[in-house]
């Protein structure tokens, strides 16, 4: 069997919930305070995967993890009356968006010939920094062959490591070796640098990657200042293509130079700001989308329905399209719910290239297994939840129940 891609998506869990936690991430601060609908969100995340699956696209998913989280209270020396952002830290739903769980190098590109994983320390903010120790458990069940996988512990926590949101890879195709290109911010803007350029070298060597077939790539600060908190909302890459803003990168030009000298095949389609501003591509989330090869060869560019809403993006997809270039297809989704916390479509995956066959197949989802997830989510999830809620014990039990229903339903007893 040949190496793809699958991208594994992050069941949105029942404590969804829009507390305002991520300065700089300008969705979720705009819908602070708001009542969120845990229920419609996982849903939707359900609906995507079930279209992506459709397409001919392999599709994995991780578990949302365990709810309130009550050792991080503990470890604040803090109980839920103490302070409303330390509880809403603690019950946060953020590990759906997988694309911050962990970098994956795959087998191709690293020096034993194993895909390799760093599960992401998240530090910069607190409510996502007690993630990884689950996350990580989880990534060991999922991916638990030793001859195949290597886990590695996060980057320390003096340096901020934020996973692949900023890491893109780009190679002639999935199985073959590829150019990793890890883009990391500098602090001195209005919002937090959250990925630190030590943290993604770190990650590299401990992956065993070729030096000369990885780059280093600073992000442009007035991208941060505008709200691009993570790199992968202003660039994605697919095989031979990155797709990306004119000011995704403090130095384009060079970027784009190291690129194709690496992989002469590579396509590089540029966003000019005169026709999407950072502003548009920012708050349409463009380029928070999944660029796929579908089972013809062609690309696609999943992206969030908003994009198509905003009239300079869409006007600029129809004119991507029309210009007969790489990518061929334009294919909405609805992630309401996610976006209103500033997780677009490819913020709700992890891609990880590797064989299906050496996965545990807990983790793949089929059509079965999207309804028994679908039927698990009717039936368990809140429908609604308000930031005052948090910190309810009547609640925690519902989110704690709704959990266990879920791991039960998907045979995961491991991470109960
Ligand atoms: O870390 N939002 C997430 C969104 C992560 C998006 N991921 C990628 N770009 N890959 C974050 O800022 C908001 C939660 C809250 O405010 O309650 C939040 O954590």
């Amino acid at each position: 069997m040949p190496l793809v891609e699958i991208n594994f998506d992050g069941i949105i869990g029942p404590s969804h919930n829009y507390a305002g936690l991520s300065l700089g991430n300008r969705a979720a601060t705009a819908h602070a305070g708001q009542v969120s609908h845990p229920r419609e969100a996982a849903l939707q995340g359900l609906a995507k995967m079930r279209h992506n699956m459709a397409l001919g696209l392999t599709q994995g998913f991780l578990l949302p993890l365990p709810r309130p989280n009550l050792g991080f209270l503990e470890a604040m020396n803090a109980s839920t009356a103490t302070d409303p952002a330390l509880t809403a830290a603690a019950w946060s739903a953020s590990s759906m968006w997988t694309a911050n769980a962990a970098t994956v190098s795959p087998a191709p590109d690293t020096q034993d010939g194993r895909c390799h994983l760093t599960p992401a320390n998240l530090i910069t903010m607190p409510h996502r920094s007690h993630e990884w120790p689950e996350t990580a458990r989880q990534l060991a069940v999922a991916f638990a062959d030793p001859a195949h996988f290597a886990h590695h512990s996060p980057a320390p926590p003096c340096f901020g490591d934020e996973g692949a949101a900023n890491h893109m890879r780009m190679c002639a195709n999935h199985g073959e070796a590829g150019l990793e290109l890890f883009v990391y911010g500098r602090s001195g803007g209005p919002f937090p640098a959250r990925q630190h350029e030590q943290a993604s070298r770190a990650v590299a060597r401990g992956h065993g990657l070729d030096p000369g077939r990885t780059l280093f790539i600073e992000q442009n600060p007035e991208a941060i200042a505008a709200g691009a908190f993570h790199n992968d909302v202003v660039a994605v890459a697919n095989e031979r293509v990155l797709f990306c803003h004119e000011q995704a990168f403090v130095e384009p030009e060079e970027a784009y130079a190291a690129i194709r000298k690496r992989l002469p095949e590579a396509e590089i389609i540029e966003v000019p700001a005169a026709q999407v501003s950072l502003e548009d591509a920012i708050s349409s989330y463009l380029f928070n989308a999944q660029l796929v090869t579908l089972p013809d060869g062609s690309m696609a560019l999943i992206v969030p329905t908003d994009a198509r809403e905003n009239s300079a993006v869409s006007r600029y997809l129809d004119g991507l399209i029309a210009s007969n270039g790489p990518i061929r297809n334009i294919l909405p989704v609805d992630v309401r719910q996610s976006m209103a916390n500033g997780g677009g479509p490819a913020c709700l995956r992890l891609r990880v290239v590797t064989d299906p066959a050496v996965v545990d197949q807990r983790f793949l989802l089929d059509a079965a297994k999207a309804d028994r997830i679908g039927q698990i989510i009717s039936q368990y999830w809140p429908e609604t939840i308000a930031p005052a809620e948090l910190g309810s014990s009547a609640l925690a039990s519902v989110v704690v129940a709704a959990r266990l229903a879920l791991v039960a339903a998907l045979d995961l007893p491991e991470l109960a």
